[in-house]
């Protein structure tokens, strides 16, 4: 019923901006968050990256005092009907009150690619979230279905567990990524032929990596993480390939939940590798990507690195995330309506807009009802 007025309404006022709904179904312990319409029309499957269409942050709050513990991603029509979920090429939950692990940069809370399966940890365990944590998701969609797809809806399905009444084990999110600059592009040349990238890292505190999932784009074959000082493999997790080297999932893998979770030092050299092996002779301009997501219990909670909003790398992360990724540097030929190419490259006045907005005037970030329908972040000249 809600849906059927929200198309009405829609349809009465002609094109609209694409809004965010958050809503608590306290019941199942679910929040159900929907972001659109989109409007995506049909691209050349033979287009590169640099015609996927990109989408800005859109921030909303996080609702209910809890721990996260699953999340699953599907797109749909007006009517509620299922979309092919090869249009959506990656959605990502960022956290704007916590910082990474890894990286002087805001939480990457979820992730999404078009391989991804529902993400579900045990009742056990779960990310502790707090009642108006700021959150924001962003997309790239790539439809390839042949047909001009007006009104798509983005749904995330998070499962979390009430923080009351429960006694929940905190992991945190982990992320590692084989060519991350913050604030800039993340992705890669492939080249004909077998090809690698990698980076080597050290972690600010220790702790336990209870289980990971990896991301790779076409041609991926492997991403693994090494002891960069023994150079031991300490997980593979391998590409599922097409004949044609398309990648069609990743794998994941479960250390457990004990002593059988991966321990891993502080200050000591870590390295993720992303291997990939391309049949075709051509090279593929920023079409590679690599990263490790994981579940992390740190030995000492309370140790968590603070997020610096005066560091200059977190400064750049935020001003620079409606870009980020592989997004970057590219122009939106075919972006939605309103889109238009504000995130062609970094430095256009949109986003040198974009970078001037400290945290706290971010637009928009409902505080706490759920129940509200928040707009979308504004921040078009
Ligand atoms: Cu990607």
């Amino acid at each position: 019923m809600v849906t059927l007025l929200l198309v009405a309404a829609v349809t009465l006022a002609g094109p609209a901006a694409p809004h965010i709904d958050v809503r608590v179904d306290s019941t199942h312990s679910r929040i159900v968050v929907t972001a659109g319409p989109f409007n995506l029309p049909a691209m050349d499957p033979h287009m590169d990256m640099s015609t996927m269409a990109p989408n800005d942050v859109m921030p909303f709050a996080w609702p209910v005092d809890g721990y996260l513990r699953g999340f699953s991603v599907r797109m749909r029509d007006a009517a509620g009907d299922s979309l092919p979920r090869e249009i959506l090429h990656h959605l990502i939950g960022v956290n704007f009150d916590r910082r990474q692990l890894v990286y002087p940069a805001v939480e990457r809370l979820f992730g999404w690619g078009a391989e991804t399966d529902p993400v579900e940890l045990p009742t056990s365990m779960g990310v502790p979230m707090h009642v108006g944590d700021k959150l924001g998701m962003y997309a790239m969609f790539h439809n390839e279905t042949g047909k001009d797809i007006d009104a798509a809806y983005l749904e995330v399905t998070i499962l979390y567990t009430p923080a009351k009444g429960h006694d929940v084990l905190s992991v945190m999110p982990f992320y590692v990524d084989v060519n991350n600059h913050i604030g800039g592009v993340t992705t890669f040349d492939v080249p004909p032929g077998k090809s690698s990238q990698s980076y080597e890292f050290e972690l600010p505190i220790a702790g336990k990596l209870v289980g990971i999932g990896g991301h790779l784009h076409d041609y991926g074959s492997s991403i693994e993480l090494e002891d960069a000082a023994s150079g031991k493999v300490l997980a593979r997790l391998k590409a599922r390939r097409d004949h044609d080297g398309r990648v069609k999932g990743v794998g994941r893998f479960i250390f457990g939940f004990n002593s059988d979770a991966l321990a891993l030092q502080a200050h000591h050299p870590y390295r993720v590798v992303a291997e990939y092996d391309n049949p075709t002779k051509e090279t593929f301009k920023d079409g590679g990507m690599g990263h490790i997501n994981g579940a992390f219990v740190p030995a000492d909670g309370a140790a968590w690195p603070k997020l610096d909003l005066n560091d200059s790398l977190v400064k750049r992360d935020i001003a620079t995330l409606p870009i980020m990724s592989d997004m970057n540097a590219h122009t939106a030929g075919t972006a939605s309506r309103g889109q238009k190419s504000r995130n062609a490259q970094a430095g256009s006045s949109g986003d040198a807009k974009m970078r001037d907005t400290p945290m706290s005037d971010m637009p928009n970030m409902p505080s706490s009802h759920p129940k509200t329908d928040s707009t979308r972040v504004q921040n078009q000249p």
